[in-house]
């Protein structure tokens, strides 16, 4: 760990050890609930009896690991949501914006983001804190911290969700570098993990004949266009966003785009291959400048982000379309 990293864990450990004398300490996942938000959650909170992982909402993959690990988190409402009396203070895990967390946040509590987005979109107080770390998983975070300030609730169990987080935030380490294999590393040390029958299980989603439909009508709707320097496959789907566009990727689009609309919501989704990244795209940025033209939120990473808003689907998609027209293409020697 550099000093940077154990300072930063360090102002952490105080921050959250005061909140937690205070009273409950909610631990607040993102309201996609992926594998990386929930097990940051369920991981930090298994180092305090005052904490307590919850959020609006358990993705699928999420949802496996959680009931088949038995692992605590509460579901709470997206409105009239009731927080702890007294409460400590709230930690935001995985969200780089007020928006992705799907719930009104308690007034006047402090507040720690944790967080791995190349993009963040939060406005701190004095009391409030943020450790935002250029890792591949916000589960890289968590177990540092435990490693260091909480050794003892590092089980097997909660090596399996952080192992999990960083899993699949780096597809399978396809998008893995090497600090997310010193985290690996580390989570699996000492352990009872069997990887290979783990990432099985975490593997073993199965599709619904529905769904199946969806991501079909989905690839058969998409379209190659160019914009500016660059190659996007685009289509859109009212469901498995995430995964469609890993697909479109899969066709040798430069830059993938599924969107959505429902309930008066557009959402964008992206990805893209690592030579796009190479060559200069970054997708979370690309997003961000989509939100500053047309409103809404947007952000993420270089190879994958997102933005969600009230403009309509089609208008939504050409934003993001002319953002990409003037992103540059880097020469191989730049
Ligand atoms: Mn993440």
């Amino acid at each position: 760990m550099n000093a940077v990293e154990s300072n930063d864990l360090h102002a952490f450990h105080e921050w959250l050890s005061a909140a937690c004398e205070r009273g409950p300490v909610p631990v607040l996942t993102g309201k996609n609930g992926d594998m990386d938000t929930v097990g940051s959650a369920i991981a930090l909170a298994s180092s305090q009896p005052n904490l307590m992982a919850c959020g609006v909402h358990l993705g699928r993959t999420a949802k496996r690991v959680v009931e088949q690990l038995q692992a605590p988190f509460r579901k709470i409402a997206s409105e009239h949501t009731s927080w702890p009396a007294a409460i400590g203070g709230l930690i935001i895990v995985d969200a780089a914006a007020p928006g992705q967390v799907g719930v009104e946040l308690p007034a006047g509590v402090p507040v720690c983001i944790i967080d791995h987005h190349a993009t963040s979109d939060w406005v701190l107080d004095q009391n409030d804190m943020s450790l935002r770390w250029n890792v591949r998983a916000t589960t890289q975070i968590i177990d540092k911290y435990l490693l260091e300030y909480s050794p003892q609730s590092r089980s097997d169990v909660v090596r399996k969700v952080l192992l999990a987080g960083l899993i699949t935030d780096t597809g399978r380490f396809r998008h893995a570098d090497q600090g997310a294999f010193e985290s690996a590393n580390q989570m699996l040390q000492h352990s009872d993990i069997d990887y290979a029958s783990f990432l099985q299980f975490i593997e073993s989603d199965s599709t619904s004949p529905s769904e199946r439909g969806s991501l079909l009508r989905g690839l058969s709707r998409a379209k190659s266009i160019d914009s500016g320097a660059w190659n996007i496959v685009h289509t859109y789907s009212g469901t498995l966003e995430g995964r469609l566009a890993g697909m479109l990727v899969g066709t040798g689009a430069e830059i993938a785009l599924v969107s959505r609309f429902r309930d008066g919501q557009t959402r964008l989704t992206a990805r893209a291959p690592r030579s796009s990244t190479q060559q200069g795209i970054h997708l979370g940025h690309l997003m961000s400048a989509v939100a500053e033209r047309i409103g809404g939120e947007g952000g993420g990473h270089d190879g994958a982000a997102g933005w969600s808003g009230k403009t309509d689907r089609i208008a939504a998609e050409s934003a993001f379309i002319a953002q990409v027209a003037i992103a540059k293409r880097l020469e191989e020697d730049e």
